[in-house]
């Protein structure tokens, strides 16, 4: 059978919505706007996306801690530019029972302030730096754009944020790259595409120095921004006078950094390896990664057995594993079942395996149907769990890198993004004026340029809003 993937592309909002709900992964029925439940096997992707992240940042020195979901209003209007931001979405906790509150609580739309308050009580001196923290929480933010199941939500309910303090600019910026490194490691790991782009001044974070981005694109044309790593300078540490003694027994400001993902990741998984049968994910981190389905014809007990023998044999390896014995629906019925969900791959054997000693198992990357000796079943699954990241990556990979163009011309790029959308790169002096009229004249929204100069630097290029000389590719795109 050849993959399909035309509702896919050609009506990615209703496949999205559609798969999500009836693979029962996530209901976005709950009657609060902006938010959605998380089913059994939404929340088995949701954690196995989560430890592979837990794991990264583990190892890489930071701890998790768990701060408080309410924030007195006083600490969060503290640094300036951050509530002038987030003052438009922040949801207010205005009354306990029946009394009014005498002084307002905002429900976190993201911690820098609630933990920048216990940095000034828990850093003393140069000794106590590095602090790497992060939580796993939700925040909330009153999203005035459209909201979407997983992709735009007021309660962000797998918000990972990391904040981490140290004592000097080039330390803070060290862990800025160490962040991507850990990044990137992170979505490679999910075959998840993406570039990474350094935000413009007037789209970075609220409060920071410089804003970096991951940006994937979905299977519309729009790019999604799937993480985000800031480098926030002292702009927190002065109005939280968070400060470290030196050897020399002087008080410094600390610097600062804080970086997030949210459900935004498993968005993307979704959307960028699905088909039109439904969901297809990487076998690490597939909530089912083997079915296996008796094919009964009259008398199936035998092949109930080598089923239940299989079935075993699978649970020992530590895989996750369901044999379907319902005995009220078809075999057919039960592939359309489990493909829906993504379940990476399907064992089936009927009367003919039985004889020969043999199981015929389906891949859903590719639905390709093989048929091996039942002895070589525990190899053949190993070496297959590669092959099918190994797939979804290249496939993935392909078709993003289909949709990266460069362009030297406005109307080029217009129609560009206008036909066929992903990302277009266009040569930009660099100037704010030029790039909101860049932003303007092509109707999308700049991304930035990427953090490699090798890739970003335009020398000998023209703007191609002023004319005058380039100085970066700078990445334009229709985006959520
Ligand atoms: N404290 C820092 C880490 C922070 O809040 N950064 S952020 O505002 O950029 O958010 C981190 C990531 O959360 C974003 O890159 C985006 O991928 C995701 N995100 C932001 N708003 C979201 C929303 N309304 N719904 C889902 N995900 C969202
Ligand atoms: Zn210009």
């Amino acid at each position: 059978m050849k993959v399909k993937r035309e509702q896919w592309e050609t009506n990615f909002s209703e496949w999205f919505r559609n798969v999500i709900s009836r693979s029962e992964y996530y209901d976005y029925r709950y009657p609060v706007k902006g938010t959605g439940v998380w089913r059994p096997l939404g929340m088995r992707l949701r954690r196995n996306i989560l430890n592979i992240m837990r794991r990264l940042l583990e190892d890489t020195g930071h701890d998790e801690v768990l701060f408080p979901t309410l924030i007195p209003e006083t600490l969060i209007r503290r640094e300036s530019e951050h509530i002038k931001k987030f003052e438009e979405e922040i949801f207010w906790v205005t009354r306990g029972g029946k009394e009014s509150l005498t002084s307002r609580l905002a429900l976190r739309p993201t911690s820098e302030t609630a933990i920048m308050e216990m940095f000034r009580l828990w850093i003393h001196a140069h000794t106590d730096l590095p602090v790497k923290i992060y939580q796993v929480v939700s925040v909330f933010r009153c999203e005035t754009k459209a909201t979407a199941p997983l992709i735009r939500v007021r309660e962000i309910s797998t918000f990972k944020e990391a904040h981490t303090a140290h004592k000097t600019r080039e330390e803070a910026e060290q862990q800025v790259k160490d962040a991507i490194k850990i990044y990137k490691k992170f979505f490679d790991d999910l075959c998840i595409p993406y570039l990474i782009s350094l935000r413009p001044e007037w789209d970075k974070f609220a409060g920071a120095v410089y804003t970096i981005a991951f940006d994937t694109i979905l299977p519309d044309g729009k790019t999604l921004q799937i993480g985000t790593v800031h480098y926030l300078g002292t702009n927190f540490s002065q109005v939280f006078e968070v400060t470290y003694l030196t050897p020399e027994g002087k008080h410094e400001y600390v610097h600062t950094t804080s970086y997030g993902i949210s459900e935004r990741v498993v968005a993307a998984i979704i959307s960028v390896h699905g088909d039109d049968h439904g969901i297809v994910l990487p076998p690490n981190v597939a909530p089912i990664q083997v079915v296996i389905i008796p094919i009964i014809y009259g008398d199936g007990e035998e092949i109930l057995k080598a089923c239940r023998d299989i079935y075993e044999k699978m649970k020992k390896k530590g895989y996750s594993v369901v044999l379907d014995d319902r005995s009220d629906i078809t075999p057919g019925e039960k592939y359309y079942y489990w493909e829906l969900r993504g379940v990476p791959l399907r064992i089936e054997v009927g009367p003919r395996d039985l004889k020969e000693d043999t199981v015929t198992i389906v891949k859903r990357d590719t639905l390709e149907r093989t048929t091996i000796p039942k002895n070589e079943i525990t190899v053949f699954i190993e070496t297959e769990f590669e092959n099918i990241k190994r797939r979804l990556k290249e496939r993935a990979w392909k078709w993003f890198n289909s949709r990266v163009t460069r362009s030297r011309n406005i109307s080029d790029a217009t129609r560009l993004l206008d036909e066929k959308k992903g990302i277009v790169e266009v040569p930009w002096c660099g100037g704010k004026k030029c790039g909101l009229q860049i932003e303007e004249r092509t109707n999308s929204n700049i991304l930035g340029y990427d953090i490699d100069p090798n890739l970003s630097d335009a020398t000998g290029e023209k703007c191609v809003n002023c004319g005058g000389e380039a100085k970066y590719w700078t990445r334009v795109s229709k985006r959520y």
